[in-house]
């Protein structure tokens, strides 16, 4: 299949785009390298070295003969988006390239607006590509497990069956999203399910848990492949942060009481998950949700099980409960459903202990490069 995977310089979208290339896949890279850009302007960094998109393209050559051709470019310029569509006319587009931090998305009014325009204009503009060129083409969306926010009921996968004054129907779940991030999120699943029904687009979207991990089989190939690893209070996510704190002796920082629950899954079964939705398309028309996560966790199930392990290798760390700066439930019901993937044959990695350990010995290694002023959180939501 030709695929482009856009957004490909980033900690999804690398890994996936080296292991569809490997599978044989004809890939494309899209990506405007603004994530480079917002780590200079937060003053922060990747854990993990990173090389260029040029070196890294290069190297993947070197070692396995396969090429991977890029594309720098922004999707909000739809002249440019023409001109890669028209160029490589792709059988499916993965769509990774978002603004998809939630506490960057809330730091002021610019940055609100800056990731919903780029996010919801850069999509609606993919809609538009693909109608206009690669009619045929399959939009692999990726979306947020928190689209759907912490409802006192079961979440389901993308629909739900409501019995309202005798009638019955199959509708969208509901919404709760939590930052204006996550809201832009769905804003472009209502504009993917219109396209969808009016121009006769096939599409999934990847209602994604929180991704943990760092390395696939593809990236440890070489350390030129490796993949970006945030810990920051504005890129960081909870897991990865936690193992990062624990490698500088920092406490670990649950924000509240910490029986906030989210899903997760190791980036080693996002790749996975991008390849089961590529082989197995959406129909025309069809707007497809699949929920992309393995396990879920409350923040102190995982602060506490990256303090044990911590522990075991020698590192002396404690939990510490802050002041949440997010407005959020901390105690609430969760239980999600995630069988469309594991039906398509997904066999997940959850998370051991060695899998934490494997992760803290790679922080560890490069735990000179973490800047500790950017370990607490300094954006709030209030
Ligand atoms: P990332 O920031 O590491 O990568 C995103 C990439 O997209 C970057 O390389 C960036 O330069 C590029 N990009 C952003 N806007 C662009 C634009 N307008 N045009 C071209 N390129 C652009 O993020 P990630 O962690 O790899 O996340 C990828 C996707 O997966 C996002 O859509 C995110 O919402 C979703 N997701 C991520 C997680 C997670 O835990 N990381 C969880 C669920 C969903
Ligand atoms: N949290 C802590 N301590 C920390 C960091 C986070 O307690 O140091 C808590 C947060 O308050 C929140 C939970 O952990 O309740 C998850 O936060 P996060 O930063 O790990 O994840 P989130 O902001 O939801 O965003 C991340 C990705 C985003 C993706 C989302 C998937 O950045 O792109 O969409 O995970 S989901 O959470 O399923 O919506």
């Amino acid at each position: 299949m030709r695929i482009i995977v856009a957004g490909g310089d980033g900690f999804c979208g690398w890994p996936t785009a080296l292991y569809l290339s490997k599978q044989g896949h004809d890939v494309t890279i899209v990506d405007n390298l603004v994530r480079r850009k917002i780590d200079d302007e937060l003053n922060s960094n990747s854990v993990t070295p990173i090389a260029t998109l040029e070196e890294r393209v290069e190297k993947w050559e070197e070692l396995t003969g396969k090429e991977i051709q890029t594309f720098t470019g922004d999707l909000n310029h739809y002249d440019f988006l023409r001109e890669v569509f028209r160029q490589t006319n792709p059988d499916a587009f993965v769509h990774f390239a978002e603004q998809r931090s939630a506490p960057y998305s809330m730091i002021d009014r610019e940055h609100a607006v800056y990731t919903q325009s780029n996010n919801v204009i850069g999509n609606l503009n993919v809609l538009y590509a693909i109608k206009e060129f690669a009619p045929e083409c399959h939009l692999i969306k990726l979306g947020t497990m928190g689209e759907y926010g912490t409802p006192n009921i079961d979440i389901e996968e993308g629909y739900i069956e409501i019995e309202h004054k005798g009638r019955k129907d199959l509708l969208p779940y509901p919404k709760q999203p939590g930052s204006f991030y996550h809201l832009s999120k769905v804003h472009d699943s209502h504009n993917i399910m219109f396209a969808c029904k009016i121009w006769g687009i096939r599409a999934t979207d990847l209602n994604q848990g929180v991704v943990y991990g760092l390395h696939t089989e593809e990236t440890k190939m070489d350390p030129v492949l490796a993949n970006r690893v945030d810990y920051d209070g504005v890129y960081g996510t909870a897991l990865n942060r936690f193992i990062n704190q624990a490698a500088i002796g920092h406490d670990i920082t649950v924000y509240g009481s910490g029986g906030q629950t989210r899903a997760f899954l190791n980036i080693e079964d996002t790749v996975r998950c991008v390849e089961i939705a590529a082989e197995n398309p959406a129909d025309q028309g069809e707007f497809r949700v699949f929920n992309q996560f393995t396990e879920w966790f409350s923040v102190n199930d995982l602060a506490e099980r990256v303090q044990k392990i911590a522990k075991e290798e020698g590192l002396d760390t404690q939990v510490k409960k802050i002041e949440n700066p997010r407005i959020e439930s901390e105690e609430h019901y969760y239980n999600a459903v995630n069988t469309k993937l594991r039906d398509l044959g997904l066999e997940p990695h959850l998370l051991t202990d060695d899998v934490i350990r494997d992760i803290l010995r790679v922080a560890v290694e490069n735990k000179e490069r973490i800047i500790e002023e950017n370990v607490l959180p300094s954006i709030t939501w209030k």
